[in-house]
């Protein structure tokens, strides 16, 4: 319900205003529009703890894009200000698609579209979980990640290499809000910004965050790079 009116009422308009940014003709527009709001990037892994980024740095991309998780470690996925992203369950044969409930396998999770928020897995064995962006055209681009991975055969690297041969053709998914529970790893609570407790207990956490303008300016060159690492990644 969220995704028609989302799109055409701000993922466009950003869209568009981020073109403009990149020819440097609404710099200071663009830059007015910056939101204070404190959204933490991921913060170093602590045992039992492993954190992503999600839309690193402006990117269409995971951060790291694929990791290992032994059994009951939380995976914590952090979300930019700016343009929304999602965090959802697929499967390595249809790496865009959210891995709906069939027979006696039960729905993956998933975050929703989202900006500023946290969204926690528990991992639940040690099977390869495969996710992916459901923002309109991120997964075709290469918006993937694994977790638990083989590293022969159905590998993170050929996981990416079937979404991005989905490319443009990539079906438009419907954003029904966020999915909790999943497949080898469950999300037991929503999205939510819950980092700001955590953060501020931690010393050693330096400031890295991107401003919300950095990363709506730079979606389109990200799109461009995407597709560009896309095509090297055939050759
Ligand atoms: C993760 O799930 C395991 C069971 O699979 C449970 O024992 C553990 O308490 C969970 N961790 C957290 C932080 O909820
Ligand atoms: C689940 O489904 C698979 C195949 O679809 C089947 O082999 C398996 O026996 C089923 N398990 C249960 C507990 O029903
Ligand atoms: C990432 O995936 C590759 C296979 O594509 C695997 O060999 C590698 O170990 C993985 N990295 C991590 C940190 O799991
Ligand atoms: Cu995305």
């Amino acid at each position: 319900m969220l995704t028609a009116a989302f799109l055409t009422a701000f993922l466009f308009p950003v869209l568009a205003a981020a073109q403009y940014d990149n020819y440097g003709t609404t710099t200071s527009a663009a830059t007015s529009a910056t939101v204070a709001v404190a959204v933490p990037s991921a913060p170093a892994n602590t045992a039992g703890f492993m954190n992503v980024d999600v839309g690193f740095q402006g990117k269409l991309v995971f951060n790291p894009a694929n990791i290992s998780a032994p059994v009951g470690t939380i995976v914590t996925f952090y979300f930019p200000s700016g343009l929304a992203h999602s965090v959802s369950q697929s499967s390595f044969a249809n790496p865009c698609t959210y891995l709906a409930a069939s027979g006696n396998t039960s729905a993956g999770f998933d975050s929703g579209l989202q900006t500023a928020v946290q969204f926690s897995i528990n991992i639940t064995d040690n099977q390869p979980i495969w996710y992916h962006c459901k923002q309109v055209k991120h997964c075709g681009l290469g918006m993937v990640g694994s977790i638990n991975a083989p590293a022969t055969g159905n590998t993170f690297a050929a996981f990416q290499s079937a979404a991005l041969a989905l490319g443009s053709s990539e079906a438009t998914e419907t954003d029904s809000g966020p999915v909790t529970g999943g497949v080898h790893g469950v999300a037991t609570a929503k999205p939510a910004n819950t980092a700001s407790t955590t953060a501020s207990a931690s010393s050693s956490s330096s400031s890295k965050s991107s401003g919300s303008t950095k990363v709506v300016a730079s979606a389109c060159l990200a799109l461009s790079v995407a597709a560009v690492a896309g095509l090297l990644a055939y050759n």
